[in-house]
């Protein structure tokens, strides 16, 4: 039932966009999708890439940047990018794994060292390369943007250690590794929409979820679940997908002009990036919620069966990325 209920929602949005985009057939409106509000980092990225491609191409070509998952869910989104219907989609990572599996190894607890790792890796060969496997499920990878270290927030305790994740249940993002990753360390996982996090906290459908800073504080899940314990387990980047549809009948000019842009984006985003962590830990601590920084050698010791299972499929990429220095 569920996935007719999200195939005809996806075909009806589909129906929706196409009729939308009726009058302009050859494409000259770029329609891009984001799940963050106008003022989160990555959505500024979007704006960025629409100015850059308006000013570029004298406004031969358009972008409408549709924020705030005014075109559905991660998930679904992605979809509509294969299918041609959203030209730039900005995603996480984490659920492009349920199309590209290697995808998943940005997934894994404290595959990353620090964020340096993180940035060598994706501007180097594996980024290079997991980013053009995408290619096969119909999308072009135009660039990674930051999302910091998800950690845990949940309405009941702080988690100081692996066991004090037992019995509760965590919203997780729809990625087997995510699955994984949460019930390994004694929660039980919930995936879930992003949008449906908030109520279902406050209901207590869910105790919890986990994410960085920014999307803790603008999605208001911080009023819902006051503990914040900072154990970091991920580092997911943010990637920014073309559809391949559409890709393919763009003239070699504009593709230029667009990929250009989205690597001026991505520095762009860098930078916001860092403000807006640091101004998303400030409005946590003033509005009173109790964070708390775990040692982190614990968590890293619990997730060892993590990477043995996913050893046998991940395990080169895994050792590839643990040797970039
Ligand atoms: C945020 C990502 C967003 C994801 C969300 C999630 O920026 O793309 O949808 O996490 O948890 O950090 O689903």
């Amino acid at each position: 039932m569920k996935f007719i209920e999200a195939t005809i929602y996806v075909l009806l949005l589909a129906l929706a966009v196409s009729f939308s985009l009726a009058p302009q057939v050859d494409k000259r409106v770029l329609i891009a999708s984001d799940d963050h509000n106008a003022e989160y980092p990555t959505t500024k990225g979007l704006y960025k890439i629409k100015e850059i491609v308006e000013r570029e191409t004298g406004g031969a070509l358009k972008v409408v940047v549709r924020h705030s998952a005014q075109l559905g869910s991660e998930k679904e989104t992605i979809e509509l990018t294969q299918m041609g219907i959203i030209d730039i989609n900005r995603v996480s990572c984490s659920p492009m794994a349920s199309f590209s599996p290697n995808m998943g190894v940005f997934s894994l607890p404290y595959i990353f060292r620090d964020s340096g790792h993180e940035w060598k890796v994706l501007d180097g060969a594996i980024g290079r390369e997991l980013g053009r496997e995408l290619e096969r499920v119909g999308m072009v990878t135009l660039a990674y943007y930051d999302s910091g270290a998800r950690s845990f927030y949940n309405k009941r305790r702080p988690i100081n250690k692996p066991s004090d994740l037992e019995g509760l249940k965590i919203r997780v993002q729809k990625n087997p590794v995510m699955i994984d990753l949460v019930n390994g360390l004694g929660a039980s996982a919930t995936p879930m929409a992003f949008e449906e996090v908030y109520s279902a906290i406050q209901t207590g459908v869910i105790d919890g979820a986990e994410n960085n800073p920014p999307s803790y504080v603008t999605t208001g899940h911080y009023e819902v679940a006051k503990y914040y314990s900072l154990d970091e387990h991920t580092r997911i980047p943010e990637i920014v997908l073309f559809s391949k549809k559409v890709w393919d009948r763009l003239p070699e000019s504009e593709r230029e002009i667009v990929a250009r842009a989205a690597r001026v984006s991505q520095d762009y985003q860098i930078e916001l990036w860092k403000a807006k962590e640091e101004a998303g830990m400030k409005a946590v601590r003033e509005a009173g919620n109790k964070v708390n920084v775990p040692d982190k050698q614990p968590f890293i010791d619990a997730v060892q069966p993590i990477y043995d299972k996913y050893a046998a499929d991940l395990g080169g990429l895994i050792k590839r990325i643990q040797a970039v220095k």
